[in-house]
């Protein structure tokens, strides 16, 4: 038996190693066709664009929120992954919402901790169906019972569909289920 102490690793924060998904719109091709009239035709038009957002509100959140981005690829479904918040970046997340529909994405998975806004933000600004992934974080209250009635407690006529906390798995398998994939 040796007595030597294991050597202590410095933990990565979180997406260190995935610039890509901090909040920037990918850049946008110049059509070469007349524009489309609509999004069906959009998407007829490029079949390889994102089906399905996966947002956050951190960057803190990507361990737990790339399980959705796994559970998509296992199943051969296209998506893209942003961070951006809800309050500390709302014109990032109004415009995001807006263009998602057009853009040819058809479900949008957001999570977030804490006063979790993000998922009824997005709502509020897209037609699309928005699963919201309530999250646990270090100041989290009641085990993250503070972010599952922000996302839970949408007023009538904007709903959200909640999964369990941090539970972002079951919310591509519930996106899978939409798509009919
Ligand atoms: N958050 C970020 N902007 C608005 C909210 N609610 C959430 C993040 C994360 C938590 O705050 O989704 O779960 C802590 O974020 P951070 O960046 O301090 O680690």
């Amino acid at each position: 038996m040796s007595d030597e102490s294991p050597e202590l690793v410095p933990e990565a924060e979180p997406g260190a190693d995935r610039p890509e998904v901090m909040a920037e719109l990918p850049e946008q091709p110049m059509p070469s066709e007349p524009m489309a009239e609509t999004a069906a035709e959009i998407e007829d038009l490029d079949t390889d664009a994102p089906r399905v957002a996966i947002l956050m509100g951190s960057k803190s959140d990507l361990p737990v929120m790339e399980k959705a981005e796994q559970e998509l690829t296992e199943r051969g479904i296209s998506s893209e992954t942003r961070v951006m918040s809800a309050h500390r970046e709302p014109d990032v997340v109004a415009d995001y919402a807006r263009n998602a529909k057009l853009r040819g994405l058809r479900v949008i998975i957001a999570g977030a901790g804490l006063s979790a806004a993000l998922p009824g933000v997005v709502a509020a600004h897209t037609e699309l169906p928005v699963i919201g992934v309530p999250l646990t974080s270090r100041t989290s209250v009641a085990g993250g019972l503070d972010a599952l009635l922000s996302i839970v407690q949408m007023p009538p006529g904007v709903p959200v569909a909640c999964v369990g906390v941090d539970n972002a798995r079951n919310a591509a398998v519930l996106a899978a289920r939409m798509l009919g994939a």
